[in-house]
């Protein structure tokens, strides 16, 4: 897909906040860290549009940004970050929650994985809640420039049996230093999430 603009549009604070639902929209889950924002700006080939850091908990809005005038891509506060008092991730919990059950224009989410690591409990759990809630999910293995091919091969593995996935999901390697796995991912975003609504896509 050619990216032709990417506009910020607002940080919504919970589901009530969020912009009208004129666009479809695919939201980007995933641990505190794991580098979603970092995706979010080599998706769109914007180096600073999202907000990224070494310290973990820095999204915590829902934050909109709509891509090539029609649709949104979400990025969603991380969750698993340990230091961050009990009652605010009750919060995030909730809010996360509200958002994927009844956001009604979202049109599947991104997954992100660490490469690196074993998906966590919570990982586990949102994917098994994504998929019994009929959301389409991507899994993404972020942060595939840190391990050699060989060392990746052998954790997309682990991912695969941790999550329980059929081999014919995709699980894609992705990083955001190389730009690795991007265009995969924009076909598989545009044939599948978008598919419905790409007569809407086509004016660019
Ligand atoms: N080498 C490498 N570093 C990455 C990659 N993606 C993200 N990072 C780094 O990982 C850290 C976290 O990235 P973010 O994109 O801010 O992560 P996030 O998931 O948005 O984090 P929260 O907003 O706190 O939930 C930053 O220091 C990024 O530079 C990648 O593909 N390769
Ligand atoms: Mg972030």
């Amino acid at each position: 897909m050619k990216i032709v603009s990417a506009d910020f549009i607002k940080s919504a604070n919970g589901l009530k906040d969020c912009p009208a639902g004129e666009f479809p929209e695919i939201a980007l889950a995933g641990r505190s860290n794991v580098g979603k924002s970092s995706f979010f700006n080599r998706m769109v080939n914007r180096k600073s549009l999202a907000r990224t850091s070494n310290t973990p908990g820095r999204t915590r809005l829902i934050n909109y940004f709509l891509v090539n005038g029609s649709f949104y891509l979400v990025d969603l506060p991380g969750y698993g970050y340990a230091r961050v008092p009990e009652k605010m991730k009750v919060e995030w919990g909730k809010n996360i929650r509200d958002y994927l059950e009844n956001r009604g224009n979202l049109e599947g989410v991104v997954l992100l994985l660490d490469i690196r690591h074993r998906p966590t409990e919570m990982d586990v759990n949102l994917h098994g809640w994504l998929e019994q809630a009929g959301i389409p999910v991507i899994l993404v293995a972020t942060k595939a420039d840190k391990l050699s091919k060989s060392q990746a091969l052998n954790q997309l593995n682990i991912i695969r049996k941790s999550l329980d996935l059929d081999d014919e999901r995709p699980l894609v390697p992705f990083s955001a230093k190389t730009g690795q796995g991007r265009d995969e991912l924009w076909n598989i975003i545009s044939n599948g999430f978008l598919s419905e609504n790409l007569p809407e896509l086509k004016p660019f």
